[in-house]
């Protein structure tokens, strides 16, 4: 009866770390360390889907990637790295070997600063592998103060950093 209840409660355990990975929800903060809302992260089978609830973001484009490092030190989040490129290959999706894994399209936010918008990102997962947003570590999602020309190294000529969120290690 006892090693029945640890069978049931190893089972439990595992579902529930199966469940943990399958979303997660990040919370990004500007350099204020103001929340500016959040991003949740569901796996898909060829990706994950990435729902954007902010509000107070400057109206405009501004670019928007995973980066390397799960570490968001306001003002600069220089301390998330450089972009989240398991391949080592060069930026941007209008770049001879480009994309890096973690780059996406720009966000395009309207005048009120407020953007709800789903974004599937194919090669990043949420679970195992040299891909995985919960590699040791960690990775973070950053948006920037400006847009990304999708082509300029090492990161699109996209300015600073506006907002940071952790996404954490395994
Ligand atoms: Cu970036
Ligand atoms: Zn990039």
């Amino acid at each position: 009866m006892r090693s029945l209840r640890f069978i049931l409660s190893v089972t439990a355990l595992t579902f529930i770390a199966h469940v943990a990975n399958a979303a997660t929800t990040v919370v990004l903060k500007n350099a204020k360390n103001e929340s500016i809302g959040t991003a949740k992260l569901t796996a898909l089978t060829n990706g994950v889907k990435i729902d954007l609830d902010l509000k107070n973001v400057p109206a405009g484009e501004h670019a928007f990637h995973f980066h390397e490092t799960g570490s968001c030190q306001a003002p600069t989040f220089d301390s998330a790295g450089g972009h989240f490129a398991p391949a080592k290959n060069p930026h941007g999706f209008d770049a001879a070997q480009g994309p890096h894994a973690g780059d996406m399209p720009n966000l395009m936010v309207p005048a009120d600063g407020k953007l709800r918008q789903e974004i599937i990102n194919t090669q990043v997962t949420l679970g195992k592998g040299a891909n995985s947003l919960h590699k040791a570590g960690g990775t973070a999602l950053v948006i920037h103060d400006k847009a990304d020309d999708y082509k300029s190294q090492p990161s699109g000529n996209a300015g600073g950093r506006w907002a940071c969120g952790e996404i954490k290690g395994e």
